[in-house]
């Protein structure tokens, strides 16, 4: 884990205008990466506008009263409160200065009261008005969806599973004659962002990385990929993380999953709970903590998914799991200092590693060199299955890089992914 970099908080026309913009989206490679790009314009600050754009800059209230019966709503209307929620023994709702006075009479009760504007934006569920140009959770879904339908002859979309709180877990898949969960035989490549909930670039890498196949599906060598590969992209596999880091509309710096655990704290880091040496080193069995490995490992549904889409596609021969920040290309083991055994394995993940690193000019490691971490879904996706897995710690100085990393990032990431591609038939061929 790294140092934090708190990004300045700039609004602008632009910005604004987007956030405006009812249009459906647009899912051509070339459309995203415009609309990636036209919000790159944060001029000067306007330190005044972001609170008087709040709405409710009025005096309002967000108030919660004892109110047991129908009765003493009913006063409580009378005296104007705005009831929105009405629970057991009390009512929250609006608030202006009129009913804060009412309210302040003997007859109420006055259980907490927070102004109306921090109410109102506890609910934005969105990246800051700077980042808008990065995808919550339903712009992906909705993205995904389209790309499936855009393409339904070689796109399909399906959920692997369920997280904590009830989300899909979305995986596109691309494959010219394979649908949804029909089995392959063809070579598989695997694309996973999103483990960690901050890691929010993680995202459009992947993301992104469909919206460019699909849109080059007829460059010759894309083409040969789509008719003789069988490409799984699952972008947002932490969800729940994903929301509440943004829910507030200023970051939360929030790592795991929302798992309650059982001293009621939440969370599990998921790139923890992998069976790979789980728990034993570089990993916390406290559970308030960041690397919180989880009662057991794969206790988590996200994690779960994982295991369960890998044990069923023995064809996957390559992966990438995408995180921030660090600009560089891990490959296992990342839970013990060993090399892995295999010699001609290691020979494949170093020499592979060394050519997305020249396309990327992210430095090629092997993972324990960064820290021994065990519990990592790449150890565990090489120890179970096979498979080439490499972690790619994403560019930024920074969890929060801003939008202006975005094309950067996403072009040079979606040259390494079609060089994963070119070798996944046969990974032994590059030694
Ligand atoms: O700690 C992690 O899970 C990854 N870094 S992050 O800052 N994105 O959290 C790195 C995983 C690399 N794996 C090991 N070193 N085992
Ligand atoms: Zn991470």
């Amino acid at each position: 884990m790294k140092k934090l970099l708190i990004s300045v908080v700039l609004l602008t026309a632009a910005v604004l205008a987007k956030a405006e913009d009812v249009r459906p989206p647009n899912i051509s490679f070339d459309q995203l990466l415009k609309e990636i790009t036209s919000v790159e314009l944060p001029q000067a600050p306007e330190p005044a506008l972001e609170k008087s754009a709040l709405p409710a800059a009025d005096g309002r209230y967000w108030v919660t009263v004892k109110a047991a019966d129908k009765y003493v709503r009913t006063r409580l209307l009378e005296a104007g409160m705005d009831i929105v929620e009405i629970n057991k023994d009390s009512v929250s709702g609006f608030a202006g200065p009129y009913t804060m006075d009412q309210l302040s009479s003997k007859f109420f009760s006055v259980l907490s009261k927070v102004p109306a504007a921090q109410y109102i934006a506890r609910f934005n569920k969105d990246f800051p008005a700077q980042d808008a140009a990065y995808h919550n959770f339903k712009e992906t879904t909705d993205l995904l969806n389209q790309m499936a339908s855009k393409h339904s002859d070689i796109a399909s979309l399906f959920s692997i599973g369920k997280t904590v709180e009830g989300r899909d877990i979305w995986c596109l898949r691309i494959n010219s004659n394979a649908r949804g969960t029909t089995p392959s035989a063809k070579p598989g490549a695997l694309y996973i962002g999103n483990h960690h909930a901050r890691e929010h670039l993680s995202n459009e890498v992947p993301l992104l990385l469909a919206a460019w196949l699909l849109d080059h599906r007829n460059d010759a060598d894309v083409k040969k990929y789509i008719a003789t590969l069988d490409i799984y992209i699952i972008p947002m596999l932490n969800p729940d993380g994903a929301e509440f880091d943004i829910k507030t509309g200023s970051y939360q710096y929030y790592r795991k999953n929302m798992a309650v655990n059982a001293d009621k704290s939440r969370g599990v880091d998921l790139n923890r709970n992998y069976d790979s040496w789980w728990c034993q080193a570089g990993a916390s069995s406290y559970p308030g903590s960041d690397t919180y490995c989880g009662p057991r490992a794969f206790s988590e549904p996200e994690s779960q998914a994982v295991k369960r889409f890998i044990e069923a596609r023995k064809n996957l021969k390559t992966h990438i799991s995408y995180h921030s920040y660090a600009s560089e290309i891990l490959y296992p083991w990342g839970g013990s200092e060993e090399d892995v055994p295999n010699v001609q394995d290691k020979q494949v993940f170093i020499k592979v590693a060394a050519e997305m690193g020249k396309l990327t000019r992210y430095e090629p490691i092997k993972s324990s060199d960064m820290y021994v971490a065990t519990g990592d879904s790449c150890d565990w996706a090489y120890a179970a299955a096979g498979i080439f897995a490499f972690t790619f710690e994403l560019e930024g100085r920074g969890f929060y890089p801003g939008a202006a990393v975005l094309t950067n990032a996403v072009t040079n990431n979606i040259k390494a992914a079609v060089y994963l591609l070119s070798v996944t038939d046969n990974p032994y061929k590059v030694i």
